[in-house]
């Protein structure tokens, strides 16, 4: 099957979160992949599943690990392609430890990195890096923008 994104978390625990990726990516229907690989604990896994997901068709990566996460970095360094990172909030840090551990990565290994938790803005920022080249995405963006705004135009009638 051919797929645009794959979707790499650091644990089933972590699916909780991700699963929004893969929510809004299903209803601008995207294809998909997800995936559980860890960056400490099957770091052998990582290069075998990116050469598969390429080969696929997959275009970004979106992945999101909590602690020392260093699953989005590891992605970034075996493949060309966009790796956004999610950091996740899975330790008494709240976030903050995988925040920095994605963020914080060295010059000429980038990861566009979302805010804690915030699987559903990695899957609209890997929709807008598909539609750069792909039309019918771009048509279901701007509905989808369209809807926000009508959506958030609306919520000044529950200032009463
Ligand atoms: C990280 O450790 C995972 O991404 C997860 O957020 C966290 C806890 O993993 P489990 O102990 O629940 O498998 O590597």
């Amino acid at each position: 099957m051919q797929i645009k994104v794959a979707i790499v978390m650091g644990s089933d625990s972590d699916w909780r979160v991700m699963k929004k990726a893969k929510e809004i990516l299903d209803s601008f229907e995207i294809p998909s992949v997800c995936k559980v690989v860890s960056a400490h604990r099957t770091p052998e896994d990582i290069s075998p599943f990116l050469s598969e997901s390429e080969k696929a068709g997959a275009k970004v990566v979106i992945a999101g690990a909590g602690a020392a996460a260093h699953l989005a970095g590891v992605l970034a360094s075996y493949t060309l392609l966009p790796v956004i990172g999610v950091p996740l909030n899975s330790t008494p840090m709240n976030g903050m430890d995988s925040l920095l551990a994605t963020v914080q990565m060295p010059e000429g290994i980038p990861v566009a990195t979302v805010g804690i938790d915030n699987a559903g803005n990695a899957a609209l920022l890997a929709i807008r890096m598909l539609a750069m080249t792909d039309p019918a995405i771009l048509n279901r963006l701007n509905a989808y923008k369209a809807e926000m705004v009508a959506k958030t135009r609306k919520k000044s009638e529950n200032l009463k």
